[in-house]
């Protein structure tokens, strides 16, 4: 039997926002930015995420009894190589499965900048189905449902034209150690084609791409619920998605890359060079 994704997508922008709100609460008393570097900001970020990360599980469960929840803080982060997959088609998630990342952006949440989001996407039978980006500073809301519309704070969001100098949005290189050659080499590739930023939130920068604020997105490290909402998104408002590997998996990091029309090239040869990283 057909699911009816409306429903469901539509009680998900519901958690996010509910959830979004209370965490900018946190954000705005900066409780985690002021804090000294170390433990106790970690602590107050934590709390924070699995307290929106609950409220966001009881919403959707409610909302879609015997639909299954896979977040970041409670589902399956912290497998590693050990860990056992979970949702997509790996047979654990039943017919609607949600991908919920409760902050993303942690780093930038706990240092009192203002690019993180809630993240929720919906997979029916292992299938990206529909997704909301909630960016409570800014007060938007991204959603929509696969095969749909974008729409932004319930506004259908215009195609925009191509610029000529695009902007991506990037985590290329991983933080922490020393580069890759082959990161620098991306890198240094998508700096003679666009004007490059790290940004510190995978899930905000497919919504950036998806609406047209940023022409492509490229994330070394994610996990499923760093991209579930985000490629229907982009995909909905007309751009192209890449996840290596795909599905994506809630155990070992992948990388993505998403482009909106008219960077196909860019596009493909950034395909190309994920692929051929170690995790790619
Ligand atoms: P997070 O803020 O929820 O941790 C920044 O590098 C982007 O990649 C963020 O979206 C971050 O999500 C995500 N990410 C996921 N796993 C990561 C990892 N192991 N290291 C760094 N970033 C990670
Ligand atoms: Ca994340």
């Amino acid at each position: 039997m057909d699911i009816d994704t409306e429903p469901l997508t539509r009680a998900a922008e519901r958690a996010a926002v509910r959830a979004g709100r209370l965490l900018l609460e946190e954000f705005a008393q900066g409780t985690a930015a002021r804090s000294k570097p170390g433990a106790h900001e970690h602590d107050v970020v934590t709390a924070a995420d699995l307290a929106a990360e609950d409220l966001i599980a009881a919403e959707l469960t409610a909302a879609a009894p015997g639909s299954t929840v896979i977040g970041e803080e409670r589902g399956g982060g912290e497998g590693g190589e050990g860990g056992e997959e979970r949702g997509g088609d790996g047979g654990h998630a039943g017919e609607v499965c949600w991908y919920v990342d409760p902050i993303d952006g942690t780093h930038n949440f706990s240092r009192g900048i203002p690019l993180w989001c809630v993240s929720i996407g919906l997979t029916i039978r292992g299938a990206p189905a529909g997704g909301c980006v909630y960016e409570p500073v800014r007060d938007r809301l991204y959603a929509a449902r696969t095969g749909g519309v974008l729409r932004c704070n319930g506004e259908v969001v215009p195609a925009s034209p191509p610029r000529p100098v695009p902007m991506v949005l990037t985590d290329v290189p991983r933080p922490g150690g020393v580069p890759h050659p082959a990161e620098l080499a991306l890198l240094a590739d998508l700096m003679v084609a666009a004007d490059v930023r790290r940004i510190g939130s995978a899930a905000l920068a497919l919504a950036y791409v998806a609406a047209g604020h940023a022409d492509m997105a490229v994330t070394p490290d994610a996990f499923a619920w760093d991209m579930a909402a985000g490629r229907v998104l982009v995909t909905a408002g007309g751009g192209a998605f890449a996840a290596l590997p795909d599905p994506p998996s809630t155990v070992r990091p992948g990388a993505f890359a998403a482009w909106r029309p008219g960077l196909d090239e860019l596009g493909r040869v950034t395909v190309r060079a994920l692929k051929g990283w170690p995790n790619g």
